[in-house]
């Protein structure tokens, strides 16, 4: 990585490199890091499945190829695991869901075994809350993946949507923002999850709009970086969880869009592709995928446009046939 890249060295999104180096992911079986990230394999093909689609490139990997691979990963009791030998997790179910719908593909699977199999309504708790696997961690990001999920599938009806709703309120705090569970911090990241999930089940009227969206611009830096909470340093990923979260309250126009779009754009490698966290980091995935979605909310020209509440392309979303609702 080039790590004398400045804010000012880089102004367009180098998609040909973004490109190759998504597709360079899958062939690095000789480094460390390959198998120190086994538990985000999936993730990491929805990751850059829907980088690619972003940036028209969606055809840059093996379609079959990873229909099959994701195939694979269904566990005999239904649900998805990260890669082979690992448990079902509620947020692998949705990763492949996530997956297997933006490559038009959901029909390969055998989706009411994948439904019944991570059984979404066992991990339900009676507080409306919900467990991300059997091993019983409660936090609001479940909630979001439970109805992320369900929706996508048109299955909500398996749950308790008053009670999931409910819950998620008990983690709103004092400035608006949500946590992880009641009591919590705010934090971007769960203030995304629970205005997505809000809006999914068009519960948005529980969100009191201009505080919390004056939270959400309150995290731009000097630099034209997101923060996700007071006093923290700047992340290209807030880029996604604070905009998507604005975006969905109607609000983008209310951070320094300009300036963003340049902190995201300084943070690419120049040489061999992908974002990081920030300029001179090491690149990842992870923050090439909500770089390049946080440019798309942005408007950045040749992008296409991304759903802010489910993370796929919005094509995608009106391809099934989903509404969602947003305050705008
Ligand atoms: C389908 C888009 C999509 C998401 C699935 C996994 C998930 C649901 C949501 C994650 C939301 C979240 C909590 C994001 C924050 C990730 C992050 C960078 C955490 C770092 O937290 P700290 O406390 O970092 O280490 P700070 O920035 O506060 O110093």
């Amino acid at each position: 990585m080039a790590s004398t890249t400045t804010a000012d060295t880089i102004n367009e999104l180098l998609i040909p490199l973004h490109v190759k180096y998504i597709q360079s992911l899958n062939t690095r079986k000789n480094d460390l890091e390959y198998w120190l990230t086994e538990h985000l394999r999936l993730s990491g093909i929805y990751w850059g499945v829907t980088a690619l689609d972003l940036m028209n490139h969606v055809d840059a990997l093996p379609r079959s190829e990873i229909i099959d691979y994701v195939k694979s990963l269904q566990h005999e009791n239904g649900g998805f695991r990260a890669d082979k030998d690992h448990d079902t997790h509620l947020s692998n179910t949705l990763y492949a869901v996530q997956i297997l719908v933006t490559l038009d593909a959901l029909d390969t699977i055998n989706l009411d075994k994948a439904i019944e199999g991570i059984d979404v309504q066992a991990l339900q708790n009676t507080d409306g809350s919900f467990r991300g696997d059997e091993w019983g961690e409660v936090d609001s990001r479940f909630s979001y993946m439970a109805l992320n999920l369900l929706s996508l599938v048109k299955r909500l009806d398996a749950i308790n949507v008053e009670k999931t709703i409910e819950w998620i309120l008990l983690c709103k705090n004092y400035d608006g923002g949500f946590g992880s569970r009641p009591g919590s911090e705010s934090h971007a990241g769960q203030i995304f999850c629970c205005v997505a999930a809000l809006a999914i089940v068009d519960a948005l009227h529980h969100v009191d709009r201009d505080l919390l969206s004056w939270w959400l611009c309150e995290r731009q830096l000097k630099n034209g970086g997101l923060n996700g909470r007071p006093q923290k340093l700047e992340d290209v990923c807030y880029s996604w969880w604070v905009l998507s979260s604005l975006s969905v309250l109607g609000n983008v126009h209310w951070i320094d869009k300009d300036k963003l779009s340049k902190f995201i754009l300084s943070a690419q490698d120049p040489e061999n592709g992908g974002i990081s966290d920030r300029p001179g980091d090491m690149v990842d995935v992870f923050h090439t995928v909500f770089g390049v979605a946080g440019l798309s909310l942005l408007g950045y020209p040749g992008l296409k446009t991304v759903n802010p509440v489910y993370c796929i392309p919005k094509y995608v979303i009106s391809r099934i046939g989903i509404d969602q609702y947003y305050m705008d």
